[in-house]
């Protein structure tokens, strides 16, 4: 049997009832196929794939608060520590009712190969709880977070491992937790990212992902012989990625026509009214009900199971923003027989890999998560830098950075992808190119 087959074997056996890690890390490995095969006996020798796909350290944790009623609530806390041959682990807290250590460890996985995209010097680790913050009072998302601070900070600094939000973690939560960790440890460090601009967070952070996917979404469209310009986006979604994907996207000139959140979404074919979303989902943390309530040329949809929402909508380009597996199979044949010919993912793995693979085979250009969405990341990195020198670049700085290191994401994966033979797989080039930064790290330090 090959070291590959060997390697997801056991990961499966290992690690039963996660699938989402399985698939994360099926992906990764047989794409990564034939540069494991040229060094097969050096890598079998040092077990490297194995120390690859086992986390350095899972810490899994009690989280008891309060609730208004006065009721204790127990959540449970997460945080892996994939991996930090290339730098510290860096990786976002999901807060989310469906967050399990499956989750958790498919997210750190792809993390290791999306922060050596970035080259920035930045290793994997993804962290969390199962705690909701929707319907939940300021005083509730408060006491959870500093319980769950309390915890984590033990584990947590700014050069061993430095968190930041994802899913349910956005500014607020960042806050209560950054001052929970000033607290505890007396320490005024940058130990968290995404933080506030008032206590040493980076201008565009928050921007950073969703503008980060349309720089690369550019690049990748005019490196075959296409414009984003006057193009149909369809986006899922409705949260930080997805809203500054759609501002972006009309800013370069195209015209954003879905969003949607879990229970339903929005067709708006005279463009999506970005203002009108960030306060309906910033401001108000209310429903996207409440955009079609205020704008008439939007359709509301409740989402209904096995409809296949956004996707069903004609578009040029669909860039999934909302969660894991929110693109299938049939998705990928409905945008497929609506013309849609670039698929770039804002999220986290959101097309299943029958749905990747059927859009690669039909021609339609493909750019993983781990590439297209490393903006955010990367911008982390930059908030990082700034608060070891404790200065603040303005934002044009941070966004040029920003916009220079898609560009080179996007052109180290088409290279790659060349390289090994499989020209146009940007999953094949993304997982390689994330690889072998990696690989050669951990092989010049020995066995560790
Ligand atoms: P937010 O919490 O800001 O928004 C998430 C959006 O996705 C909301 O519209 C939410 O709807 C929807 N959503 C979440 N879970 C589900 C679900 N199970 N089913 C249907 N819809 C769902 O998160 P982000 O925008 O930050 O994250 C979106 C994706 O981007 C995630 O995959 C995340 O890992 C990834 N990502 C985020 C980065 C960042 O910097 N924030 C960086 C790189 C990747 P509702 O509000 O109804 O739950
Ligand atoms: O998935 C991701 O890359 C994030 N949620 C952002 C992580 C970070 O450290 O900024």
């Amino acid at each position: 049997m090959s070291y590959v087959d060997e390697v997801y074997d056991l990961v499966v056996a290992k690690n039963p009832a996660q699938p989402e890690f399985h698939q994360a890390v099926k992906e990764v490995l047989e794409s990564l196929r034939v540069v494991i095969e040229a060094n097969e006996e050096q890598y079998r020798k040092d077990a490297l794939l194995e120390r690859l796909v086992t986390p350095e350290r899972q810490l899994l944790f009690r989280v008891p608060w309060v609730d208004d009623k006065g009721q204790v609530q127990v959540n449970n806390g997460f945080r892996v520590q994939f991996n930090s041959a290339i730098g510290p682990y860096k990786g976002g807290l999901r807060l989310h009712p469906s967050v399990n250590l499956g989750i958790i460890k498919f997210l750190g996985f792809e993390q290791i190969f999306k922060n050596s995209l970035t080259g920035l010097p930045i290793g994997g680790g993804k962290g969390g709880s199962d705690f909701d913050p929707k319907g939940k009072s300021d005083r509730e998302v408060m006491a959870f977070c500093q319980s769950f601070m309390t915890e984590l900070h033990k584990y947590i600094g700014a050069d061993t491992d430095v968190p930041a939000g994802d899913i349910g973690t956005g500014g607020r939560e960042i806050g209560y937790m950054y001052g929970q960790y000033k607290r505890l440890t007396g320490l005024y460090e940058g130990v968290l990212t995404g933080k506030g601009l008032t206590y040493g967070g980076s201008l565009a952070r928050t921007e950073a992902t969703g503008y980060g996917l349309l720089y690369l979404t550019e690049e990748m469209l005019k490196c075959n012989g296409k414009d984003i310009a006057g193009k149909t986006v369809a986006i899922s979604g409705s949260g930080n990625v997805a809203i500054y994907a759609a501002q972006k996207a009309q800013q370069l000139g195209a015209k954003v026509v879905t969003v949607s959140d879990s229970t339903g979404w929005v067709y708006d074919p005279e463009g999506i009214d970005v203002d009108l979303l960030k306060e309906v989902k910033e401001v108000k943390r209310a429903r996207l009900t409440e955009y079609a309530a205020a704008r008439k040329s939007a359709e509301y949809h409740e989402k209904k199971n096995g409809e296949h929402g956004v996707w069903n909508v004609k578009c040029d380009v669909a860039l999934p923003c909302a969660t894991q597996n929110e693109l299938d199979l049939e998705d990928a044949k409905a945008l497929v027989a609506n013309g849609c010919f670039a698929v770039a993912e804002g999220a986290n793995m959101p097309t299943t890999m029958e749905a990747t693979e059927y859009l690669q085979a039909n021609g339609v250009l493909f750019c993983p998560g781990k590439a297209a969405n490393a903006g955010g990341v990367a911008t982390s990195a930059l908030e990082m830098s700034q608060n070891s020198e404790r200065l603040s670049w303005t934002f044009e700085e941070v966004d040029s950075k920003l916009k220079s290191i898609m560009v080179n994401i996007f052109h180290n994966l088409d290279d790659a992808a060349k390289k090994y033979g499989m020209a146009g797989n940007y999953v094949a080039g993304a997982n390689i190119a994330g690889f072998l930064k990696v690989a050669e790290a951990m092989t010049a330090q020995g066995i560790v």
